[in-house]
């Protein structure tokens, strides 16, 4: 019910009366008023006044299952929510619920993280209020060797569903970085469950800086913020359900094409280095070349100076540019 007296405050052209929203939901005056304080308690601003009714401002920047239900207008994606005000990772408890058989879209979401997660078990700092930390569980047709390529429709998603909600054009470091004047404003951490040769289930996380205006003093030179980047504060949840609508239409598309063929002039126009030399940095090996863009797999072609093309898979990989920055 709070979703839905949510939705209508939202939607209300100014006051809306605690009568009209008794009609459409069928609950008391009572019922409503409880709600609405209740919301209030959440973070939002709602202005009370008699003989007019409600009104919601519209700036709140709240992030609770209520709020993202009533902004998500994606069909499966984030349709089920898992909230939690606080919570290790959203990663861990994503693939806790999958195992206990959640459904292909569910979103699992965070007001804060104790034990955010980046790869190969690096830390993402996750502030409260700050920051979108969100997983989504899927349980994709494909085989094991395709699941990688789910980041890369995951950092067109976000970088999209960025650009609609904020103007911002972002780019992305291949593979599962979002930056901004060369900060990273975005990662992205994929894991996948697998049965003998079938995937059980994928589980991709998105930590997006949103809110932040001070990060830790080890990432303050190489982090960045929406807002900082636009000087103004954004709501958490449109972002998020932007996000969300942009990657159900992105991983539609790419399962049914089986690759990543019908982003690869979108994917490389974001693409930061293109074009550029850059040291890629394996866990034996480093080597230098020039970014050249993807291949249909996701694969970063990286044209060396004896002319060959050498394809680079995501994995265990790092870029620098040449100059060692992100
Ligand atoms: C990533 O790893 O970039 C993947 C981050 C995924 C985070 C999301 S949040 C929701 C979900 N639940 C989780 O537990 N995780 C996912 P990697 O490429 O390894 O980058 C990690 C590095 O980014 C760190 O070592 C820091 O240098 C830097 N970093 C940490 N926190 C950051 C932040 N908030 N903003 C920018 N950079 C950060």
């Amino acid at each position: 019910m709070k979703q839905e007296v949510l939705k209508l405050l939202k939607e209300a052209d100014g006051f809306l009366s605690g009568q009209s929203i008794c009609d459409s939901l069928g609950v008391s005056r009572t019922a409503v008023w409880k709600v609405v304080n209740q919301l209030k308690e959440e973070g939002y601003q709602i202005r009370s006044v008699r003989n007019r009714g409600y009104l919601l401002d519209s700036f709140a920047d709240v992030m609770t299952e209520a709020e993202l239900a009533s902004s998500v207008r994606s069909r499966w994606c984030g349709r089920e929510i898992h909230y939690f005000p606080e919570t290790d990772s959203t990663n861990i408890q994503a693939k806790r619920l999958a195992e206990l058989g959640a459904s292909h879209g569910c979103l699992v979401v965070a007001d804060s993280q104790t034990a955010g997660r980046g790869r190969r078990g690096r830390h993402w700092s996750s502030e409260p209020g700050g920051g979108i930390f969100m997983s989504l569980i899927l349980r994709p047709p494909f085989s094991p060797e395709s699941a990688s390529m789910v980041t890369l429709v995951a950092a067109l998603a976000v970088s999209e569903g960025i650009f609609r909600s904020t103007g911002e054009r972002v780019l992305i470091k291949w593979p599962n970085d979002l930056v901004c004047h060369r900060k990273k404003l975005c990662g992205i951490l994929t894991e996948m469950s697998t049965e003998i040769d079938r995937i059980h289930y994928v589980v991709v996380g998105m930590g997006i800086n949103v809110n932040t205006e001070t990060f830790p003093e080890e990432l303050d030179k190489q982090a960045t913020s929406l807002r900082l980047l636009t000087g103004k504060p954004i709501q958490r949840s449109q972002i998020a359900a932007s996000v969300l609508e942009q990657f159900e239409t992105y991983y539609e598309t790419f399962v049914e094409q089986g690759d990543l063929s019908p982003f690869l002039d979108r994917y490389q126009s974001q693409l930061v280095c293109m074009g550029e030399t850059i040291r890629v940095l394996l866990p034996r090996e480093e080597f230098q070349g020039v970014a050249e863009g993807i291949d249909p797999t996701g694969a970063l072609k990286v044209r060396l100076r004896d002319g060959t093309c050498r394809l680079v898979v995501s994995g265990e990989v790092s870029i620098r540019t040449a100059d060692g920055y992100i």
